[in-house]
């Protein structure tokens, strides 16, 4: 990956509107492309987290008319349900061994594609934080948090067990692209390990926030206190199940220590699942809690609290409404 490169950035809502314009306004500005299921306006302007707004030109498409030139990465930045539709209808058009970073939360759609992508593939996830403000005019983004973005290859070994050198030089170049466009980025060995402690986090937090139309920190007292703890426990013992282990402590204990401390530090915020359940929108409920269910059933654990969540989520979605509570 150079300077030069050309990055088309799919799906461009708040995450992928922050990645494209961070690596647009970059000195040299790297060419980004931002492609989505409507034109957006070219003239975009970025809110960096001090407050400052920045003016940038990029270039737009739609996936119904593609750019002649071919992209040098393609950046996937759809909501989890919606990724691998994009996928179908971009695949056809990218010539073999495109790169391709996905950037979903969950983990569903990801060792799906990685089946299916003809080229190297990366997963990233992140902590920044951004929302898109005035929607009428679908031209402004605020990066309202900074945060840490993480970026590994999850078939990041040959048959012999040595480290698959592409996707390990261009997981390196990734990160030092992203971190000098103002988005900090490290390369990791065990991504699959880090989408499952945001999966265990956002499951944590984001349905039950959802559910009752709370902030995060409101989760801190009754009657929710109990009901995050009782998620905890599930959420622990499948995790124990499944080989995956809390990033620093052991088991619930670790869990716990990391749930919480998301919560206190999120405090303020609505939860992407509650923006977009107030916004009548489908939520990311089967990339979140799919796959914990999955392992539930895999490996025989209870899973009630989850399981009745993902039928609230369920329902309300078939019911076609944001307010089938
Ligand atoms: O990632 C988040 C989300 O909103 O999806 C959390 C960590 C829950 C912060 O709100």
């Amino acid at each position: 990956m150079t300077a030069r490169d050309a990055h088309w950035i799919v799906g461009p809502g708040a995450l992928g509107r922050l990645i494209g314009l961070s690596l647009a306004t970059r000195r040299p500005p790297i060419a980004v492309t931002l492609i989505g299921r409507r034109r957006l306006p070219t003239e975009q302007a970025l809110v960096t987290p001090r407050g400052d707004t920045l003016s940038v030109s990029v270039a737009t498409a739609t996936l119904d008319s593609l750019p002649a030139q071919p992209p040098d990465v393609v950046h996937l930045t759809t909501k989890a349900y919606a990724a691998e539709a994009a996928h179908a209808a971009l695949a056809p058009h990218l010539p073999a061994g495109t790169p391709l970073v996905l950037w979903q939360n969950g983990f569903g759609c990801q060792p799906r594609l990685s089946q299916r992508h003809d080229g190297p593939m990366l997963c990233a996830t992140t902590t920044e934080g951004a929302y898109l403000e005035d929607m009428a005019s679908d031209s402004r983004v605020v990066h309202a948090g900074q945060g840490e973005t993480l970026i590994g290859a999850l078939n990041n070994t040959l048959m012999d067990g040595r480290p698959h050198s592409i996707t390990n030089e261009l997981a390196n170049a990734l990160a030092t692209t992203l971190t000098a466009a103002g988005l900090p980025a490290c390369v990791v060995s065990d991504i699959r390990q880090r989408l499952w402690q945001k999966l265990a986090v956002n499951a944590a937090i984001n349905p039950l926030v959802a559910r009752f139309r709370i902030r995060n920190g409101q989760l801190r007292d009754r009657p929710f206190r109990p009901m995050v703890e009782a998620i905890i426990t599930e959420v622990a013992a499948i995790l124990a199940a499944q080989g995956i282990a809390p990033p620093a402590g052991d088991g619930r204990e670790g869990w716990r220590t990391l749930v919480w401390r998301v919560v206190e530090g999120t405090a303020d915020n609505r939860a992407s699942m509650l923006q977009d359940v107030l916004a009548g929108r489908p939520t990311e409920h089967e990339a979140i809690l799919g796959p914990l269910l999955a392992a539930a059933r895999a490996h025989h654990l209870a899973a009630t609290r989850l399981a009745e969540l993902a039928d609230w989520l369920k329902a309300r979605e078939l019911a076609g409404s944001a307010d089938s509570c």
